[in-house]
Parts: structure tokens; C-alpha cells; sequence
């Protein structure tokens, strides 16, 4: 059932960070009970159990109040058995001994250090933890194990983009991005996505979407960017997709985990002094640049309602939208378009607020988006 359905809905997203529910929050390892639980299944690929905690994460973390009993919670959506066994060993003993066992497993700990570099993924890092890597250091000096650029690039930055990105950071990015985009197309319709524009104060990453007004310029602008921050000698990586849009193919049945607009996904180098106040650094760091992950997106203008709405997140709340469309309106949502499986045909939408009409749904600022 649609979670924002509830009797709770009205709070089901707070502004970041403003109510966060404490009660499963990790004070030593600064993580989420329910998120290490989630990350643990993610880590075994049981893809169901992992969801049903990130779940359960997201309706605590919405709400106005702390749980103190667990009788409280009996009214919540998405709270299943074994969810509410652990709040009730936190509620007991302040903390859960499960969590507690897994956080102090050697693989878990390992897989979380290896998939923390850029380009690797779960699958890899399972794959080096088999064949008894355990460090960093194991990993580099290992001559058989051949790394991707994006990996070769993840570590020799590793430092920098395993740092919080600050607001500030992404504003000082954005009038980068903003002023390449105008010097090549003036016209051009740039918007800051992903979890900046929900309103958080930090992230992993900066995400754009750009694009033309003229259909079918927007690879062409995206390529020029890319090559204008190579020139300004910013451009640390660059890993480009080129688009592999086909209508004919949509719309998508099974999910995807990546759309196929254009896209590149950029390791920048951020001056100290384009930011307004200071880089985010370590102590006794005192370089005047720091590198920072960026990931451009470029969908065609016909698409871009349905790309902002994707991109802008968060995932859960993404998740969430999608499964509403097909389980309550029989209609498929993904980042490319809406498809109405009843009238056989897909649905056009300009704006955000296009799709939410669609979906007939009380339009959500993103800042509401923080499941
Ligand atoms: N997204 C998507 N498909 C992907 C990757 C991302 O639909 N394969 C969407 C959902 C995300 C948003 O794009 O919320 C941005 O992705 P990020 O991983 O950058 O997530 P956030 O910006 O929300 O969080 P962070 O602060 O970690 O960057
Ligand atoms: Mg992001």
C-alpha cells in the first residue's frame, strides 16, 4: 500500500535532518541500525529483506515523535517482525545485538570499506574479500587484480570523495557547470538534482540534469561541457555514456538500475577559492583544491519532467512513487517517461507537477522527498 496514504502521510517527509528519529541512530559508528541491517542483506544479495529495512528506515525517520514503547508503532506502515524485534531490543537495552554482530563481522566490514571506492560494486568486492583481500593495501599490491579506470580513479582520489560534499561545495560546482553550459548554449535548461536539491546539507556527489529547448542538441551540448572543463583543467575523470534512448524500447518492464540518457560521470577538481567559506577538509589539510564527484545528465527535452523527477530522488521515495504507479494506477514510471498500461499509451508531462497530476497525486516539493 502507498506509504503516503497513511494517517501519517503529513509527516512522512520532514525537512532533512529536522526530526530524525533517534531512537536506532548508532552514536559510535554514526549509521543507522536499520541502515546496517539493510547494507548486511545488500551485502548477501537478499535483495527483499534489504528493501523491507530501508522501508522501515524511511517511515521512522519521518516521524514527528521518538518512539518510546513499541506499542507505538503498532499503527506504522511497512514495520514488519523481525523490524519491530529490533526496536524492541533497542528500546530494552539501548542497543541491538544483531546490528552489533554484523558491524563487528569481517566481511561486512570489508565489503563496506571496498564498495566505498568509486566503480566498485558489491559483486567485486566480494569477489577480492573471496580471494582473501582485506585492505586496501591488499588490493594495490595484489598483481593479478587489474583495476577499471573508474576504480584506478575512485582510489587515487579516494581521499577527497569519501568526504561530505557541503552546499556551498555544490553551489561553487553549479556556477561552474552553469557558466560552461551558457558559454556554449545560452539558452540552455540546467537544474541542480539529486540530494541537494532536496534541501540536504551534504552529499556523496553533485548531480545535474541539462539540456536543449531544440530537441536532439542535448548530447552535443553535454560533449561540449565535458570538453570546455577539460580545457579550464578541472576535468580529473570523465566517464561518458552516450545515450541509448530508443522509444520502441520502453516502456521498461523489469527495473533498470540506470536510465539511458547521455550522461558522464566527472571527478572535478573545486578550487578553495570558488567556494563561498571554505573547502570541506581533514585537519592539517591545507591544499587549495580538493576533488569532488559530479555526474552530469542530459535528457532530451520531451523526457526532462520525467528525468528531473527521477534524478531529484531520494531513492527511496523513488521506489516508492513507482511501485504507487503500477500497484494503485496500472502505470509504468521510470526516468524516461509515464505509461498508462490500461490505455496503452504513454503520457506526456512537461513539469513535475504534470506527473503527480498523472499519477493523481497532491503535487510534493523535493524537500518533502527525503524518504
Ligand atoms: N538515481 C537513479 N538511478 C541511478 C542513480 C540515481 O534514478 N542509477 C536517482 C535517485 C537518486 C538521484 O538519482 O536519489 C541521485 O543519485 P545519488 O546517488 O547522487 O543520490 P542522492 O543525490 O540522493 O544522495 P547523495 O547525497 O548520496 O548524493
Ligand atoms: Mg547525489
Amino acid at each position: 500500500k502507498y506509504p503516503y496514504s497513511h494517517r501519517a502521510s503529513t509527516r512522512w517527509h520532514c525537512k532533512p535532518n529536522r526530526r530524525l528519529f533517534s531512537l536506532t541512530r548508532l552514536q559510535h559508528t554514526k549509521s543507522d541500525a536499520f541502515e546496517v541491517l539493510a547494507e548486511s542483506y545488500e551485502f548477501n544479495e537478499i535483495e527483499g529483506r534489504c528493501l523491507a529495512f530501508r522501508r522501515a528506515a524511511s517511515v521512522l525517520k519521518s516521524l514527528p515523535w521518538a518512539v518510546q514503547r513499541l506499542e507505538a508503532t503498532q499503527d506504522l506502515p511497512c514495520l514488519g517482525g523481525h523490524t519491530k524485534a529490533v526496536i524492541q531490543e533497542i528500546l530494552q537495552y539501548g542497543r541491538s545485538f544483531e546490528v552489533e554482530k554484523i558491524l563487528s563481522n569481517e566481511r561486512y566490514q570489508t565489503l563496506k570499506l571496498f564498495t566505498s571506492v568509486f566503480g566498485v560494486g558489491v559483486k567485486t568486492a566480494e569477489k577480492w574479500y573471496r580471494r582473501g583481500l582485506r585492505s586496501f593495501r591488499d588490493i594495490l599490491a595484489e598483481p593479478s587484480i587489474h583495476l577499471t579506470r573508474m576504480q584506478q580513479f575512485g582510489f587515487l582520489h579516494y581521499g577527497d570523495i569519501s568526504r561530505a560534499v557541503s552546499e556551498a561545495e555544490a553551489r561553487a560546482l553549479g556556477n561552474i557547470i552553469d557558466e560552461a553550459v551558457r558559454a556554449i548554449t545560452p539558452d540552455a535548461v540546467l537544474a541542480l538534482t539529486g540530494g541537494f536539491r532536496r534541501g540536504k546539507e551534504f552529499g556523496h556527489d553533485v548531480d545535474y540534469l541539462l539540456t536543449t529547448p531544440e530537441l536532439g542538441k542535448e548530447e552535443a551540448l553535454l560533449l561540449s561541457v565535458i570538453d570546455r572543463l577539460k580545457h579550464q583543467s578541472i576535468l580529473l575523470y570523465c566517464d561518458y555514456q552516450a545515450s541509448t534512448l530508443d522509444m520502441d524500447q520502453l516502456p521498461c518492464r523489469r527495473f533498470e538500475a540506470m536510465d539511458h540518457f547521455a550522461k558522464c560521470f566527472l571527478i572535478l577538481r573545486l578550487e578553495a577559492g570558488q567556494v563561498e567559506g571554505d573547502l570541506q577538509r581533514v585537519e592539517g589539510d591545507s591544499r587549495s583544491w580538493r576533488a569532488v564527484r559530479v555526474d552530469l545528465v542530459s535528457p532530451p527535452i520531451d523526457h526532462y519532467a520525467f528525468a528531473l523527477l527521477g534524478w531529484s530522488g531520494s531513492r527511496q521515495f523513488e521506489r516508492d512513487l513507482r511501485r504507487f504507479a503500477r500497484l494503485e494506477r496500472k502505470m509504468l514510471l521510470d526516468n524516461h517517461a509515464l505509461y498508462d498500461l490500461t490505455k496503452k499509451e504513454f503520457l506526456e508531462a512537461k513539469t513535475e507537477k504534470d506527473i503527480f497530476a498523472h499519477l493523481g497525486l497532491e503535487y510534493i516539493e523535493p524537500w518533502q522527498r527525503n524518504a
